[in-house]
């Protein structure tokens, strides 16, 4: 069955025989203006980060280094993304619960994301992401 919340963007690997490069330009091979990036990393064994949802953010995940795994959900299905590669970006749009877990030792998470950040922006209660993506239908 295709992945209704997934959405993938590989990117073109620009390669010779010193190694290897990606560009990233926004509004080009990523859809969005690009205000904002942070990256995560020295993650502990076992943690779990994320468990919110953005009222209006969007946001590209990569992972440059090493993998975790990232719980999707709308408020009806969930899907699980896996982050192994430089070249394959997660995008995540509004009104989206994630969870971000299985963090290798080695992960490093880079997100780019439209905006600057925002508490405001942020809904941390799962019953409340719940109440809001229902109004929503
Ligand atoms: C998301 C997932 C993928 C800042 O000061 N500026 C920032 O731009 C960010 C993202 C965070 N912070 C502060 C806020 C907290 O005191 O850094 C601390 C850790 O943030 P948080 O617990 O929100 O981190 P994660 O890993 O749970 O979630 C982050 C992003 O916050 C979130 O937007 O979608 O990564």
């Amino acid at each position: 069955m295709a992945n209704k919340l997934i959405k993938y963007i590989n990117f073109e690997i620009k390669g010779d025989d010193r190694g290897s490069l990606i560009s990233i330009e926004q509004n080009s091979n990523i859809p969005f203006e690009i205000k904002r990036n942070y990256y995560i990393f020295n993650t502990l064994p076992g943690v779990k980060r994320g468990c919110h949802a953005h009222k209006k953010l969007k946001q590209l995940l990569i992972t440059v280094s090493g993998k975790c795994d990232i719980l999707l959900d709308n408020g009806i299905i969930q899907e699980t993304a896996v982050l192994n590669s430089p070249n394959k970006g997660l995008l995540i749009e509004e009104m989206i619960w994630r969870e971000m877990f299985n963090f290798t030792k080695d992960c490093v998470l880079l997100v780019l994301a439209n905006d600057y950040y925002s508490e405001h922006d942020y809904i941390r209660n799962y019953h409340e992401f719940l109440i809001l993506t229902k109004k929503n239908q």
